[in-house]
């Protein structure tokens, strides 16, 4: 992995810890990261020549796989036209009819140029339709890195144990309150002791931060009782859910309508899109229609949403969700059974095609089930995988995606990689 390292080495030296997001830095795992220096399908290439099968697929936007033919020409013959305009384009019309369409409680929708914007966005929202200050979120969940986000959050903050970040004021912290995933008791108890405090409930659906954890039976429709009984926005944040569990996303799958949602990853295609969107009385206070100021100079880029419509045009297509969740479904099972085969204390949190696979005996139905994970066992899992060419997220708090490019020799060729790390962690 010489090449690699020079470049991590040269990277420490202009870019703070040498990356571009924290989790990329792999300090929760050994060895140095690898540079990319290009993917196709399931598989990624480090520019030491070293071949992966990928489960990261960027974090989740790259259902299709790695450049998707469709995709890639569509973004050529786009980047063609030119790249940016700073004016309205069709695209963007398509894209956001495409997403009303698509998301049942969408009825309007702004694009943004990522999941933090996102989100970022919808509380302002939230506290201008309320006139109220406060936001519940869960410990555990991540929704992106704005000030209001990072107490108790998950995905890079919990894996490197920063609970709180410096740089965020007392006075916006306070806003933020945590309660316990899959624990209404915590969130009547916020909302008791905040009385008409509260603007918004935001919560990952089907959480992806703290590895995978779902919703248990009635908790989202008991968060979208408790939001109507008190005039709070409930946010579902679908960054990750979106067009991953399916077209209408977790907000479908599970038959709950929010009233803000926030997209991203996966309606980008692997280019920087974000989005946030629903009811139209709340959607239409943003500016200039209404106070709200929200704005972007690359917002609704025409090059990214060709990328994201391309890919959402083919999610679109007969069966696709149905091939995907039954592949991953059969790779998931296996994939567990070698564990247990192994003897090794794990449990399997899964949806669809997104898992996490917890070195602790469960449940993980939470931020704190899901830290008394083994991640020294899991740091050194991950650098056998890593090193029998199977690439998967640099920490225990995070999720797998299989695409729908990862062929049955691919999983195959995982499954065996991991029976042997496995083997060898037992002994
Ligand atoms: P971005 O600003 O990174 O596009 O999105 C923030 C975000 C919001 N909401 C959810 C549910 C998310 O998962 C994310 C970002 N996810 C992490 C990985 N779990 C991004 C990877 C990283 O931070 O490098």
């Amino acid at each position: 992995m010489e090449k690699s390292e020079r470049l991590f080495q040269r990277a420490q030296a202009v870019i703070p810890s040498g990356v571009n997001s924290p989790v990329r830095a792999f300090k929760a795992v050994n060895g140095t990261p690898p540079y990319i220096a290009g993917a196709q399908g399931c598989y990624i290439y480090d520019v030491d020549g070293n071949e992966y099968v990928d489960f990261v697929c960027s974090w989740g936007p790259m259902i299709l796989g790695h450049a998707h033919p469709q995709v890639i020409q569509a973004v050529q013959e786009a980047a063609a036209r030119g790249t940016s305009f700073g004016a309205n384009c069709e695209i963007e019309v398509k894209m956001a009819e495409f997403i009303v369409n698509a998301v049942p409680s969408i009825e309007k929708v702004r694009m943004v140029s990522s999941g933090t914007e996102a989100t970022m966005s919808a509380i302002r929202l939230a506290r201008a339709y309320t006139d109220r200050p406060k936001v519940i979120k869960f410990e555990g969940c991540y929704h992106g890195h704005a000030d209001s986000f990072l107490s108790k959050a998950g995905s890079g903050a919990m894996t490197f144990g920063i609970p709180g970040t410096p740089g965020v004021t007392p006075a916006t912290a306070g806003d933020t309150l945590n309660a316990q995933y899959n624990d209404l008791d915590s969130v009547q108890q916020l909302i008791d002791e905040n009385k008409d405090q509260i603007a918004a409930i935001i919560v990952e659906p089907v959480a992806g931060n703290m590895g995978v954890v779902l919703p248990r039976e009635n908790f989202l429709q008991g968060l979208r009782d408790m939001a109507s009984e008190h005039g709070i926005v409930l946010i579902f944040d679908e960054v990750i859910t979106g067009f991953r569990l399916g077209l209408g996303g977790a907000q479908e799958l599970f038959g709950v309508r929010p009233d803000l949602t926030t997209l991203g990853k996966i309606i980008g295609g692997g280019l920087p899109v974000g989005a946030f969107g629903g009811k139209q009385e709340i959607m239409d206070m943003l500016a200039p229609q209404g106070p709200v100021y929200q704005a972007g100079t690359l917002s609704g880029n025409p090059l990214a949403l060709t990328a994201g419509y391309e890919t959402l045009s083919i999610l679109s297509e007969r069966a696709f969700y149905a091939e995907l969740n039954a592949r991953a479904e059969k790779f998931f099972n296996e994939f567990e059974e070698n564990f247990k085969e192994a003897g090794l204390a794990c449990t399997a949190n899964r949806i669809g095609s997104m898992a996490c696979f917890f070195f602790t005996d469960g449940p993980v139905t939470d931020y704190r089930s899901a830290a008394r994970s083994d991640t020294a066992l899991f740091a050194s899992y991950f650098d056998g995988m890593m090193k029998n060419g199977v690439y998967l997220a640099p920490s225990q708090f995070e999720a797998a995606f299989v695409s729908a490019a990862h062929s049955e020799s691919a999983l195959a060729r995982t499954l065996e990689a991991q029976r042997k790390v496995l083997e060898r962690l037992r002994s």
